[in-house]
Formats: structure tokens, C-alpha cells, sequence
């Protein structure tokens, strides 16, 4: 089965996608997430530019050898734009294979291992009493997990907190917005938190939360510590990862389980990390991490050190990436949750799919393929608009720290 066409499609239906889709001469046609939020068209130009021309005449079923051929074949290797790219090849050849196959995408992974993929949902809150009525209102929904983060005393504009209502898009601006900082301020805040969520929720409900690179290791250590009476799930991007040894630290400090990795792309940035137990859920996901083909690989490098999986998913990760990363979560042996930030209505009637939400657990659907379809001529109804992420400050002098 030949690749005879592959084209990006940019649209903006609230807000950025870039989705490729390739045909064959079968066909067949399939498509992959290559959003990578505030850097749309970098990964759209690569793709045009420099991996479709690439792809024209070869082997729809030749799924490994074509991710080999991108990764080791164009010398400069990883980083977000690449793998990005690699990732929206990969995510829409496996959907053709699955087409093929006449079977949904998990069957060619291996299988059902799950009834239904748990997902956590958001809670977010100006202030503790809207965070904790959030946390509620999601138990409500019918969630088992539950993210909760709230605004911080004395500090304007801070990570996971919407404006005037709960919906939150970080990517709210065409120039970069100005968010301010005090780890002070946030470590004496957040564990008020977490108590009073506890204490409303009970002791069943899984709590996260996410710190967002924000804290040192030290810090980290600090926080993680004093979480553990509220026993959450996890801690999320305690510390920036660059230094995977940084982890080491607040690992010997605190027992709360620890999470990190949306922000990687491959195997390589979270290898020290697993290897040494550093780590208790990875959270690389399809889009970013290089596909179906290399999620896995890290997977099962994670799951001989019973390191889980919690697959980032941001409304910035488009329909597609959610449909097939739910196909990965019904199949992965070390499974242990699936973020979930559900898409506005548009996007949703943009990209029709198959999976859907019922008592706390998501179900990828039967179809076959990964079961997301994009409408291109809605689509094209929504063209792109120019979105940052925010920057972040010190707020006490202005120096420039991490969002
Ligand atoms: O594009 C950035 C978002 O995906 C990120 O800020 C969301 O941290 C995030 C999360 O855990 O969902
Ligand atoms: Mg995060």
C-alpha cells in the first residue's frame, strides 16, 4: 500500500491544531496530531517542507523503518519540532494499518488490558472555596481523579487558574502574557489547599497537582513532604527535568509519588529518570513523544521499573492525539492514568470521534483505525491565529523564571 499524498491541515477552531493526513493509493487515509502549542507552524513547515516529500511512494504498512528513517535519517535528532512531526506520521500510519486490519488500533497493540482508561479531570479555583467546590462538581461528573489547583494569595496571574470562570487556556495571547511568581508565597498556600480538598472530597477520590517546573529540587522536597497527610496521587513537574538528576533529591525527601515528562520527546530525556526509580509516572504522550511506535518503547522501558503511565492531555493536544493515546492507555500493561481537559464543542464537531467519557473511565470506541476523523471543510472555516503561552516573573524584582 503506497503514501500517494500528505497534507497539514491548520485550523483554529477555538484554538490551534495542525493535523496531517496521508492517503494511499488503496484508499486508506489517516491522520496524526502534530500540535505543539505556540510553535504551530514550525512543525507544519517541517512537515510540508522537509517530511512529505520524504514520504511519497513508500510503504503505508512500513511503520517502524519510516519512524527510523525520520529519527535517524535526518542526522539532527529529537526536540519538540521533530518529534512533534515524527509523531503526526507515525499517529496517521498506524491509523491506516488499523483501517487495514479492519480493527481498532489497541487490537493491533495487543489487546484490551482495561475496561476503560481512567482519566482526571481539572478543578481549578480563584481561591480554595472555588477549588474545592470545583473538586465536588467533578466527583459529581462522575471523576475518580481529580486535578486540583487554586489561585495564590498576593500573586496575580498563576498557572491553571481561567479568568473570571473555571474554563483555563493557557495559550491566551498573540504575544506572550506575563504571569508573576513567588515560591514562597505558593508553598504556604498549597498544602491549605490540599487540606481543605481533602477534607471536602474524602479519602477515596485520587487527587493531583501540578506544579508546573515551578520549584526547585529543594522546594520540591519541601512540598512533596508536606502533601503527604493528603496522600495524593501524584505531584506533577516538581522541578524542571532537564537535569534528570535533580529528581534524586526530593525523591529522598518525600514519599509523595512524583510525575513528570510533558514537556519530553523521547525515551532519552527520561531514561535516568526511570532507570533510577526516580520517577512514579511518566507523562510523555503521542503527539510529542514520537508517536504510537516510540510511546511504546517508553512504556515498556518504564514498566520493568513499575514506573506508570499518565498521558499529558492538554487541550492543546488535539482529538486525534487524545483518540490515540486512548487506544495506547486500553493496551499499555502499566497503565495508571489519562489526563483529561475536554475539547470546546467546536473542536469536537471539527473532529468527530469515537471515544467517549462514562463513570470516571474513558472508552476509545470500536471503530476501526484510532477512530478520529477531521471535517476539513470546517476546518478550513477556522483558519490559524497567532497564540502564545504565557512567560513567567519573579513577582518581587522581574527576573524572569519558568512558566
Ligand atoms: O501547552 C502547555 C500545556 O499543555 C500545559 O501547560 C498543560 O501542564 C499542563 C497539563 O498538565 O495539562
Ligand atoms: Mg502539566
Amino acid at each position: 500500500m503506497k503514501i500517494t499524498h500528505a497534507r497539514v491541515i491548520v485550523c483554529c477552531p477555538g484554538r490551534n491544531f495542525v493535523t496531517l493526513k496521508i492517503e494511499t493509493d488503496e484508499g486508506l487515509t489517516g491522520i496524526g496530531d502534530a500540535t505543539l502549542n505556540g510553535r504551530e507552524l514550525a512543525v507544519a513547515s517541517y512537515l510540508s517542507e522537509h517530511v512529505i516529500p520524504c514520504l511519497i511512494g513508500r510503504d503505508a504498512h512500513q511503520i517502524e523503518d519510516i519512524w527510523q528513517y525520520l529519527y535517524r535519517g535526518a542526522y539532527w535528532r529529537r526536540g519538540p519540532v521533530t518529534m512533534s512531526a515524527i509523531a503526526a506520521v507515525d499517529t496517521a500510519l498506524w491509523d491506516i494499518k488499523a483501517k487495514a486490519a479492519n480493527m481498532p488500533l489497541y487490537q493491533l497493540l495487543g489487546g484490551r488490558s482495561r475496561t476503560g482508561v481512567m482519566v482526571y479531570g481539572h478543578a481549578n479555583g480563584r481561591d480554595i472555596s472555588q477549588t474545592v467546590e470545583e473538586v465536588l462538581r467533578h466527583k459529581e461528573m462522575g471523576y475518580l481523579a481529580i486535578r486540583a489547583q487554586s489561585g495564590v494569595p498576593g500573586l496575580d496571574k498563576v498557572y491553571g487558574v481561567g479568568k473570571g470562570t473555571t474554563f483555563y487556556e493557557p495559550a491566551d495571547a498573540d504575544l506572550p502574557g506575563e504571569h508573576d511568581w513567588s515560591s514562597e508565597k505558593y508553598l504556604l498556600h498549597t498544602p491549605r489547599l490540599f487540606e481543605a480538598v481533602r477534607q471536602a472530597v474524602g479519602p477515596d477520590t485520587h487527587l493531583l497537582h501540578d506544579v508546573h517546573h515551578r520549584l526547585t529540587p529543594i522546594e520540591a522536597a519541601r512540598l512533596g513532604k508536606s502533601l503527604e497527610p493528603f496522600h495524593l496521587f501524584w505531584m506533577e513537574d516538581a522541578t524542571p527535568a532537564e537535569n534528570q538528576e535533580a529528581f534524586r533529591l526530593i525523591r529522598q525527601h518525600t514519599t509523595t509519588p512524583l510525575a513528570v515528562g510533558e514537556v519530553f520527546n523521547t525515551i532519552w530525556d527520561c531514561k535516568d529518570l526511570i532507570q533510577n526509580q526516580l520517577i512514579d509516572y511518566i507523562r510523555t504522550t503521542v503527539v510529542h513523544a514520537g508517536g504510537i511506535t516510540h510511546l511504546r518503547r517508553i512504556a515498556d522501558f518504564a514498566a520493568m521499573f513499575q514506573v506508570r503511565t499518565g498521558c499529558h492531555g492538554a487541550t492543546d493536544l488535539s482529538p486525534v492525539c487524545m483518540g490515540a493515546a486512548l487506544h495506547f492507555d486500553t493496551w499499555v500493561p502499566n497503565f495508571g492514568v489519562q489526563e483529561l481537559m475536554p475539547h470546546n464543542e467546536l473542536t469536537n464537531e471539527v473532529f468527530a470521534h469515537a471515544y467517549s467519557f462514562d463513570k470516571g473511565l474513558m472508552h476509545c470506541g470500536e471503530t476501526a483505525g484510532h477512530g478520529v476523523e477531521i471535517d476539513e471543510k470546517l476546518a478550513a472555516k477556522y483558519p490559524y491565529q497567532r497564540a502564545y503561552l504565557p512567560v513567567n516573573r519573579l513577582a518581587h524584582d522581574g527576573t524572569l523564571t519558568n512558566w
